[in-house]
């Protein structure tokens, strides 16, 4: 890597060639060009499969294909037609594979094969299907309880494949489900169903038609939800107002030329999609959004006292809240010094951003990690929805919370019973349906699956999907965690660090993709079901030819360990993993809205999951949506960071070229970063005052406190367009600086964007 060319040019907009040309090289990268390419005119499509890469809504009426440049990578990166055969584990030790990069691992492809941990030669070696679940079972059954084994859910999971496992672990015995969405949405969840009696967002695709403004907090759709960019456009060429708060200048943001429109490529055009962009410090929303609120009791005070109408929807008030009166009173108690040092924003940019609000009949609130990954977040999310509650913002058309969520189906697994908390509801259902009694404790969400791991207690560990290893924090504490397991089982399609830490006894078991055709004993191919950020569930069905004859659907592999671990007395898996319809029937009878499941999957874009809230029907205690009236943090991570010689607030976030700990390339060309992923962003006056300059290598090290000595080494420094104490970094590089003690309050999730650090040069 050369030293001087990592900082680039910025693309100027988002989108445009610049995506299709990375399109094609990442398809002829893939090996595999025409498998992508045919696979790509059916994602997102009715008879197509659901796209792996993010969550996004699909259109009602959809153009010939929903072009996206970060679903291409999505596709491409599984339909490789490289593979990770078990010739490859006899050449490589784990111990020398530990020291690859992710990148390096997932480029060796797919897995073909079962494998299991041979400790004496340090190597995976190919195994039967049998073998593995057979043995997968003796120590399951082994354990002294059910709450020793630890069972993760990644978020790409189907319905149907959640589903049958979350019935194998509560027939085992146990609710320990640690889940992806414990370091991502959960704080959503949490705060929304307090608020509005559903965890859920609000809005549908459609009601970004009719907005007057849409407010896009701490999210990064250019990146992470491409397709989001088009509704975002669309609603920005019809007149709406779009409202964006984010500490860093994010390009997706700014313009964006969308490669279905063919007069505005080939005029080189694009259009801006933020007309108003504000840049708090990092974790100051809460507050940005209080002075909103600040600023909207003050124009509903000057109307009042002019004569004129109310600013507030005051019947909607009356009729459907509570708890307005102390939430303006808390309001009122806070003051302007408090909102603008710890939002980082003037008076009068709040002013200007609540003025938006004012003219808009109808408003969106949506956000991402941005808001949902700092130690308040449950206060900030239940600020947010104060805020639209005001003017009634929530249960008409155009208006609404859309909480925009991150793995493909993360929602769905949740709606179908991936559940540490699990509501009792679901458990009765599932007592009646299947005649056993589940239990009942609650179990480890993924913060106390590591603290069980670490102390001993937790002697198993499954994944269904994911990355364990490098998606949590404090990575040197994780190896340590799951290296010392009994057992670790991974169900996955290509081999990534997780893997590389095996326990006593310990499998890699390689899974069709969600491109790929899955064919039942009959050779009928089956289709999935995936629920999206707007609560629409819908079919997905494969069309490329698997990687290897030997993988086995997720619901089969699950299946095949539930028979050998609690027998098929109860549930005949044998069945559910040949026929996804029978799995679809018992889910009609267990979950609520799903009646009639077969039927209305299998017709276009599927059916809407009713959200209470968007009724105006209250799920909460009060039966009313309910304000909070909490006051701000004492001091965010900005904030003390101050009182601290060298001090800055670290966020973690995603490259364009990443899908979460999968990397596909070191590229981020939005942020103009080429070659190179140990960067640090930093505003050029920070970079200056410490007497460094661009390009410069540090070691970053953590300041939680704690005692655990964090550095992570060799990074470079970026200078960048983002508030003074603030830096941003790459994720999952940097989660060696994440403290595991460092939790979101109600919703125990890592605070991976408010990690305080400081800096030291690098040695030679
Ligand atoms: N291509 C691609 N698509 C993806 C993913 C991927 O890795 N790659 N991941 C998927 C998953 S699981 C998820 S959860 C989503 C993630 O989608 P995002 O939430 O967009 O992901 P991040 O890259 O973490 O970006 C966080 C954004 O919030 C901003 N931000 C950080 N801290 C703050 C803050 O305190 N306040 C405000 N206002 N903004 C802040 C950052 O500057 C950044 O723009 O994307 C999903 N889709
Ligand atoms: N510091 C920091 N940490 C974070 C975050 C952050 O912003 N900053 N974000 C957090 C968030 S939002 C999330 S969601 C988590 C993500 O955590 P995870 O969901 O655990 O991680 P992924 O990187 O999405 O998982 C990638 C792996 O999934 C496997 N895989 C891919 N497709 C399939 C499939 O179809 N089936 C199966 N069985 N396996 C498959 C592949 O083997 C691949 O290596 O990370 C969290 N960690
Ligand atoms: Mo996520």
């Amino acid at each position: 890597m050369t030293s001087d060319i990592f900082i680039g040019k910025k693309s100027t907009a988002a989108g445009g060639w610049g995506a299709l040309k990375s399109c094609g090289k990442k398809l002829l990268e893939s090996g595999a060009p025409l498998t992508g390419a045919r696979a790509l005119l059916k994602a997102n499509q009715p008879d197509g499969f659901d796209c792996p890469g993010c969550a996004w809504g699909d259109p009602e009426h959809g153009s010939s294909f929903e072009f996206c440049e970060n679903g291409v990578k999505a596709v491409s990166w599984e339909a490789t037609d490289k593979r990770t055969t078990p010739d490859f584990f006899l050449t490589h030790t784990v111990s020398e594979l530990r020291g690859w990069s992710d990148y390096a691992l997932e480029q060796q492809g797919r897995l073909t094969t079962p494998l299991r941990y041979d400790a004496a030669s340090d190597r995976y070696l190919a195994t039967s299907w049998d073998e593995a679940f057979t043995e997968i079972a003796a120590v399951l059954n082994a354990l002294d309880s059910p709450d020793r084994a630890e069972f993760y859910t990644s978020g790409r999971a189907s319905n149907e494949a959640a589903f049958l496992y979350q019935l194998f672990v509560r027939l085992y015995g146990t609710n320990n489900f640690p889940d992806c969405s414990n370091m991502c949405h959960e704080a959503s969840g949490v705060a929304l169903r307090q608020s509005i009696g559903v965890g859920k967002g609000t809005v549908l695709l459609e009601d970004f038609e009719k907005a007057d403004a849409i407010f896009v907090i701490g999210q990064n759709p250019g990146t992470n939800h491409p397709r989001m960019l088009g509704d975002l456009r669309r609603a920005a060429q019809r007149g709406a107002e779009i409202v964006v708060f984010n500490p860093i200048r994010e390009k997706g943001l700014e313009r964006f030329s969308d490669p279905q429109d063919k007069l505005e490529m080939l005029r080189g055009g694009s259009t801006a999609i933020a007309t108003h962009y504000f840049q708090p410090r990092l974790g100051g929303d809460m507050a940005a959004v209080r002075g909103m609120s600040k600023a909207v009791f003050a124009a509903d005070d000057a109307a009042l006292a002019a004569g004129l109408p109310s600013v507030l929807d005051r019947h909607f008030l009356e009729a459907h809240t509570t708890g307005h009166a102390e939430y303006r009173a808390a309001v009122e108690a806070t003051s302007w010094e408090e909102i603008t040092d710890q939002s980082g924003l003037s008076r009068g940019e709040i002013e200007h951003a609540a003025s938006i609000y004012l003219r808009s009949k109808s408003v969106i609130c949506t956000w991402a990690m941005g808001i949902t990954q700092h130690r308040h977040s449950v206060d900030t999310i239940r600020e947010i929805t104060n805020f639209m509650l005001l003017r009634g913002n929530i249960g008409r058309p155009g208006a609404g919370l859309c909480p925009v969520r991150g793995h493909s189906n993360v929602q769905g697994d949740r709606t179908v019973g991936i559940n540490e908390k699990p509501p009792v509801d679901l458990l009765d259902a599932l007592e009646r349906e299947f005649g056993f009694s589940p239990p009942r404790k609650n179990g480890h969400n993924v913060l106390a699956a590591i603290g069980a791991m670490l102390d001993g207690s937790a002697q198993a560990f499954i994944a269904l999907g994911g990355n364990f290893a490098r998606a949590t924090p404090d990575s040197a504490l994780i190896a340590k965690a799951l290296s010392g397991q009994r057992l670790t089982v991974n169900v996955a399609t290509k081999l990534n660090h997780s893997h590389l830490l095996p326990g006593q006894t310990s499998f890699i078991l390689p899974c069709l993709g969600r491109t790929e055709i899955d064919r039942n004993s009959k050779g009928v191919s089956q289709i999935v079901t995936v629920e999206d950020s707007m609560s629409m569930v819908h079919g997905s069905g494969g069309i490329n030819k698997p990687a290897s004859p030997l993988l086995r659907s997720e619901v089969a592999i699950v299946a095949g360990i539930a028979a050998a671990t609690v027998g098929s007395a109860k549930v005949n898996w044998a069945a559910f993993s040949d026929d996804y319809d029978l799995i679809r029937d018992c889910m009609a009878r267990v979950l609520p809205g799903f009646e009639d499941y077969n039927t209305r999957v299998r017709v276009p874009r599927g059916f809407h999951l009713r959200n209470t809230a968007a009724h105006r029907e209250w799920n909460t205690p009060a039966k009313r949506a309910t304000f909070s009236a909490c006051s701000l943090p004492d001091a965010t991570e900005h904030q003390q960071a101050r009182g601290m010689e060298g001090a800055f607030v670290l966020q973690t976030f995603r490259s364009h070229d990443q899908y979460n700990t999968t990397i596909y390339g070191m590229d981020d060309r939005y942020r103009g970063v080429y070659g190179e992923r140990q960067v640090v962003f930093i505003n050029p006056a920070d970079l200056t005052e410490m007497g460094r300059k661009s390009g410069d290598r540090v070691d970053v090290i953590g300041l939680f406190g704690d005692g655990v000595d964090r550095v992570a080494r060799d990074f470079r420094l970026v200078p960048y367009d983002i508030p003074r104490g603030c830096v941003a970094g790459y994720y999952p590089e940097l989660n060696v600086l994440v403290p595991l003690g460092s939790a979101g309050e109600g919703s125990d999730t890592p605070t991976s964007k408010s990690v305080l650090v400081a800096f030291r040069s690098s040695g030679p």
